[in-house]
């Protein structure tokens, strides 16, 4: 049978069981977002109309995934939610070894304990937050070594993501290869707006890393949305499927971190995944101090179960063409309407450039914070903060990084909202860059040591 003709994708699955969502008043708005100290981390999720924080957790599971929750192994040990997922990582990413963890930042934890010592260096295709926290609480240091263009919204290279080589050369010559504990490869990475990494340029990475004996430590958190960017833009790839586009990225890696809580559409979970039977060996020590026993890592049997069937599902070429294709939907509703984003469009959501949205502002007035504010006032979207807030201040110095990449990030749940609810997002900011000019600033009131952007408090800034 053929397949029925269609001019352009829709949703690849039907609504089984909805959840009501509550409207709220531009009063209580006003209420909601003073109590919250301007935080949109600190509102309560009731008084949100379409939430746009993030897509970690928030995604919809399908009718597979639970089902699978009912078949939920809660056994303390080897458990058989365990090996199922065991062998669904080996399948999808190709890693011999797994580490089960509650979330992202927990592989991180193990991973950055296990191989980084006091003064090792990790270089990185642009920082995460939870991830360099981690280096940075391990003895490490961060470097930056994606290139330029990552670092400018407006530029319209394919690949942002890719790694300047010349960079990374340079800090291997500087700081000497025994002191790179392995370089940070993130896919489709978060911080410069969901911006792939082309696997010409990974194929590069891992001939200059052979070189020098490092791993490539790969954050696989968003790797179906970075291979679905290679399908679409890479040459060679075009026939390629998600499957085996995922396959060759993670084959040039040694490893990864894992936010089950993304790509593999479950609400919490996460692992770490390793070749090396040396280094497995001492994060499966560590995991069962700081997480759980090694079979279960502070997952439910249950939670394992989904991640499985979920990690299956993000790589169905429908499934992720139409979740890249609903980013692309309002991404392109804001640009018709001027609105200065971050091109090109990314995998999980859109970048409002806020620092051209709002040019009156000194970053130390915080403008995305202030702007993600302000659009939850207008109609109860609730967007996140990455600048200025999000970077933090530079451990040596003490400043605010002040970081060239000062945005809103809307974030789309997997499978959870419609094209009327993304019209009704792009109507919102319309109406906010309408009135741009009357939007002020921000001081900040309360300022927690570490990531702080999830807790600070702010003050309108007269
Ligand atoms: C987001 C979430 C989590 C994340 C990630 C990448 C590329 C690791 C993790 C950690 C949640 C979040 C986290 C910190 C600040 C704001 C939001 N990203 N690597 O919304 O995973 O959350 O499971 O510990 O994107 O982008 P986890």
């Amino acid at each position: 049978m053929s397949e029925p003709r269609r001019r352009s994708w829709a949703e690849p699955f039907k609504i089984k069981m909805v959840e009501p969502l509550k409207m709220t008043t531009r009063e209580e708005r006003e209420a909601a977002i003073r109590e919250a100290g301007y935080n949109t981390f600190l509102l309560r999720s009731e008084d949100v109309y379409i939430d746009l924080l993030t897509d970690s957790g928030t995604s919809a599971m399908s009718d597979r995934q639970w089902a699978g929750m009912m078949l939920g192994d809660e056994a303390y040990a080897g458990s058989r939610n365990f090996y199922h997922l065991e062998a669904a990582v080996r399948e999808i990413y190709g890693y011999k070894h797994l580490v089960p963890t509650h979330q992202g930042r927990g592989a991180e934890h193990l991973l950055s304990r296990t191989l980084i010592k006091p003064g090792d260096v990790i270089p990185g295709n642009m920082y995460f937050t939870t991830t360099r926290l981690h280096q940075e609480l391990a003895g490490g240091l961060f470097v930056d070594v994606i290139i330029d263009e990552a670092h400018d919204p407006a530029s319209l290279h394919p690949f942002k993501g890719d790694v300047d080589l010349a960079k990374l050369q340079k800090v291997i010559d500087e700081v000497g290869a025994e002191h790179i504990p392995y370089v940070c490869i993130a896919t489709a990475v978060n911080m410069a707006g969901g911006q792939p990494i082309s696997l010409a340029n990974l194929h590069k990475v891992r001939a200059l890393c052979n070189e020098h004996g490092i791993r490539i430590i790969h954050d696989a958190t968003r790797v179906a949305e970075n291979a679905y960017f290679i399908k679409e833009r890479e040459p060679g790839y075009a026939d390629k499927s998600i499957a085996t586009i995922v396959l060759e990225i993670c084959g040039l890696t040694d490893g990864c971190t894992m936010s089950a809580k993304k790509d593999a559409l479950v609400n919490i979970g996460g692992f770490l995944a390793l070749n090396e039977w040396k280094v497995f060996e001492a994060c499966r020590n560590l995991v069962v101090v700081y997480e759980g026993l090694h079979t279960y890592g502070g997952m439910a049997g249950r939670d394992m179960e989904a991640v499985a069937i979920g990690l299956g599902e993000s790589v169905q070429f429908d499934h992720i063409r139409a979740r890249v294709g609903q980013v692309k939907y309002l991404g392109e509703k804001l640009q018709a309407y001027g609105v200065p984003i971050v091109v090109p469009i990314g995998s999980h959501g859109v970048f409002l450039d806020a620092k051209t949205f709002l040019p009156q502002l000194d970053q130390d007035l915080y403008p995305a914070q202030a702007l993600a504010a302000e659009l939850y006032l207008d109609c109860g979207v609730r967007a996140m903060e990455r600048g200025n807030v999000s970077a933090g201040r530079d451990p040596k110095t003490g400043q605010n990084r002040r970081p060239s990449l000062e945005l809103v990030r809307l974030t789309l749940p997997r499978r959870v909202y419609t094209q009327a609810h993304m019209d009704v997002v792009a109507e919102s900011v319309a109406e906010v860059y309408d009135n741009r000019a009357t939007v002020k600033g921000l001081k900040m009131v309360y300022e927690p040591s570490d990531l702080r952007f999830f807790q600070a408090r702010f003050e309108p800034f007269d």
